[in-house]
């Protein structure tokens, strides 16, 4: 573990998204920046199904949004990805606590874009 606090370790090794970030568990990273990262969810819900993580682990986005700067990079991140893999149309989704869906607590913002996004898709 590097640069931890309390509150906001830079990195969990028990985390899957650190992992993925770090290299240890490959994804098809189709974005990246110093900041973040940006793959291919493996359950896509949508033609193009994308999930924007920051590189340092914060747990959901009550966490993120202490980062204005890096909240408006993940917002930028799923427009380039839009516009690259799709019409430039998107749905961003942050499931936020195990009972709203959370099943990953490493912040990832879920970009949704292609064709028509049927009603349910997230
Ligand atoms: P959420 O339920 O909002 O926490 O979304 C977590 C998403 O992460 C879910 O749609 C599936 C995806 N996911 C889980 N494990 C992996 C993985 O190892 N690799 C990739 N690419 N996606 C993953």
């Amino acid at each position: 573990m590097t640069e931890t606090s309390l509150e906001n370790p830079a990195v969990d090794p028990d985390c899957i998204f650190c992992q993925i970030v770090a290299g240890r568990i490959p994804a098809e990273i189709v974005h990246e920046s110093d900041k973040l990262i940006a793959f291919r969810d493996t359950s896509p819900k949508a033609p193009v199904h994308v999930l924007v993580v920051p590189r340092q682990h914060y747990r959901d986005v009550r966490e993120l949004a202490f980062e204005p700067q890096l909240m408006s990079e993940v917002v930028r991140a799923a427009e380039e990805i839009a516009l690259q893999e799709a019409n430039g149309d998107f749905r961003l989704v942050f499931n936020t606590g195990a009972s709203a869906g959370q099943s990953v607590f490493h912040v990832h913002a879920h970009v949704l874009a292609g064709e028509e996004l049927a009603e349910g898709a997230l």
